[in-house]
C-alpha cells in the first residue's frame, strides 16, 4: 500500500472556513507587538508632485491619458467604438488553440465567463492585452484571441506596468495563479497595486501549485497535506483580500469559478474601475485540491457559508433567514427569525469605506461566519499612468520638449580613446 504522506490531496485536509488545526506539536502564540517609545503611527496628508494636486483643480489629460473613472472612447469604426456597428461575440474571443487544461478544471469557467463577457464591455481585439505569468492559469493568454504575453513567472505586473506606461489606451488584464501571484511575484504584486496601473488583476486561487503537480501555495492552508507539506504545513496562508488591501489597491474584489453571474458582475465592475482592480477567484483544481472551496461553492452549504456583499446594502445570508451585525468592532452573525435581530441591524456595506474592508476582509477564519464575496473596496484615485503623462506634460510645458542628445552630451562627459 502506497504511504498516505506521498498522495496529493489525500483527502484529509480541514474544510476551507474552519480555522485550520496546526499539525501535531505545533501552539499558536499570541504575541502583542509593542511600538517604541516616538514611534506611535502619525496620520499625514501626502504631498503631490507639483502641477500634479488632486483637489480643487484638474489638471488636463495629455493625449492617451485618461481620467479617473473614465473608459477610453473608440474611434469610428473600431467595433464597439463611437459609431461602430459591429458588435462581437463570444467565440470572437476565442483562439484556435486546443485548450489543455485537466477536464473539470475551474480555469475553463473563468475563461468562458472572460469570453463572454468581452463583448459587452466594447474593447476590440486588436486593443485587448492578456499578460500572464507561468502556472495552469498562466495559460490562459494562449486561448484568446487577443494579444496576450504567456510571461516569466511572477512577472506579469512588470510587463503590465511597462506596457501601461507607453500605451495607456490598451486595455491590460492580468492573468496569475496564487503561486505566481504571491510567491515569486509577491513583489511585483504589491507594487502595482500600490501604484494603481490601470489593470484588471485575475488571481486564480487554487491555494495549490497546479502546474507543477500540487505543492503548497501561499494560500494553501495550515495543516494541508502535500507532496511538498508531507507532515502538514506549518506556515499561516495569505488571505489575498487583505493583502490587497494592505497595498493601498483601489480596487478589491472576489468571485468564485462556480458562480457564473457573480463573476460575470465582478469582472465587469473591475473593468470599469480605473486604476489596479484587483480580483480573486476561488478555482478549483480537481487534480490536487478538489473541493478546496467546496464549503463556500456548493448548493448545500453555500447559502450558509457565503455572504454576497452589495454596496448600500445590508449584510443578509442564508436565504434572508441570517445577517452580518457589528459588536463593537467585530463582526458577528445574528437570527433574523425569531424575532430578536431585523435587517435594520446589520451592517449596510459600504464598499467605499476602508474600514468596512478591512473588516469584511478578516471574515475568514471564523467558523461561526460566511465568507464575503463581491466588491470589498473601490475608491477613485488616479492611476500610475495619468499621473505619469500629468507630469511629462507639466514639466515640458515649463521646460520645453527635452533633447535626448542634449542630455547625453550634458553634465560630466569622457571621451574614451
Ligand atoms: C523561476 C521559476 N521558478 C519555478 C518554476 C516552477 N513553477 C512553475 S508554475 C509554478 C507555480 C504555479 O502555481 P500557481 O501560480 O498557483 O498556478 P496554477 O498552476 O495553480 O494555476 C512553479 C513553482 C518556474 N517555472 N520558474
Ligand atoms: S492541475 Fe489543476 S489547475 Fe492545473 S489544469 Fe489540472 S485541474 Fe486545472
Ligand atoms: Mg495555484
Amino acid at each position: 500500500m502506497a504511504d498516505e504522506h506521498t498522495q496529493p490531496n489525500d483527502g484529509t485536509d480541514k474544510p476551507q472556513g474552519k480555522k485550520p488545526k496546526l499539525p501535531p506539536g505545533f501552539e499558536p502564540k499570541a504575541k502583542k507587538v509593542k511600538l517604541p517609545p516616538g514611534m506611535e503611527p502619525k496620520a499625514k496628508k501626502a504631498k503631490l508632485p507639483p502641477g500634479m494636486e488632486r483637489t480643487a483643480k484638474k489638471p488636463t489629460l495629455p493625449p492617451g491619458a485618461r481620467p479617473a473613472g473614465k473608459k477610453p472612447s473608440l474611434p469610428p469604426g473600431m467595433a464597439g467604438g463611437d459609431g461602430a456597428p459591429t458588435k462581437l461575440k463570444r467565440k470572437d474571443f476565442a483562439s484556435d488553440q486546443d485548450v489543455r487544461w485537466c477536464p473539470g478544471c475551474g480555469d475553463y469557467a473563468i475563461l468562458a465567463g472572460v469570453q463572454r463577457l468581452l463583448p459587452d464591455l466594447g474593447v476590440p481585439r486588436e486593443n485587448l492585452v492578456f499578460i500572464s505569468g507561468i502556472g495552469c492559469s498562466s495559460r490562459f493568454p494562449y486561448y484568446m484571441q487577443t494579444y496576450g504575453v504567456h510571461s516569466i513567472h511572477g512577472r506579469a505586473p512588470t510587463l503590465a506596468t511597462g506596457l501601461k506606461a507607453a500605451r495607456p489606451e490598451l486595455d491590460v488584464w492580468i492573468i496569475t495563479g496564487d503561486g505566481d501571484a504571491l510567491s515569486i511575484g509577491g513583489n511585483h504584486l504589491i507594487h502595482v497595486l500600490r501604484r494603481n496601473i490601470d489593470v484588471q488583476i485575475l488571481l486564480f486561487n487554487n491555494q495549490i501549485y497546479g502546474l507543477t503537480k500540487g505543492q503548497y501555495s501561499p494560500t494553501s492552508e495550515l495543516g494541508k497535506i502535500t507532496k511538498s507539506t508531507p507532515y502538514g504545513s506549518i506556515v499561516y496562508p495569505f488571505n489575498p483580500v487583505t493583502l490587497a488591501l494592505g497595498a493601498t489597491a483601489s480596487f478589491v474584489a472576489r468571485t468564485m469559478d462556480r458562480d457564473a453571474k457573480h463573476m460575470a458582475y465582478v469582472l465587469k465592475r473591475a473593468h470599469e474601475h480605473n486604476g489596479a482592480s484587483f480580483v480573486e477567484i476561488y478555482q478549483n483544481c480537481n487534480i490536487f485540491n478538489d473541493g478546496a472551496f467546496f464549503d463556500f461553492t456548493e448548493k448545500a452549504t453555500k447559502p450558509h457559508r457565503a455572504v454576497f456583499i452589495e454596496h448600500d446594502k445590508p449584510m443578509i445570508y442564508d436565504n434572508g433567514t441570517k445577517g452580518i451585525r457589528l459588536d463593537g468592532f467585530r463582526p458577528v452573525s445574528i437570527d433574523l427569525t425569531d424575532g430578536h435581530w431585523s435587517a435594520d441591524d446589520c451592517i449596510v456595506y459600504d464598499e467605499t469605506s476602508m474600514e468596512l474592508a478591512g473588516i469584511a476582509g478578516r471574515m475568514f477564519w471564523h467558523d461561526d461566519l460566511p465568507r464575503p464575496f463581491g466588491v470589498f473596496y473601490r475608491e477613485e484615485r488616479n492611476s500610475y499612468e495619468d499621473m505619469l503623462h500629468m507630469q511629462i506634460k507639466h514639466v515640458t510645458d515649463k521646460r520645453g520638449k527635452g533633447n535626448l542628445e542634449a542630455l547625453l552630451r550634458s553634465g560630466d562627459t569622457w571621451e574614451i580613446t
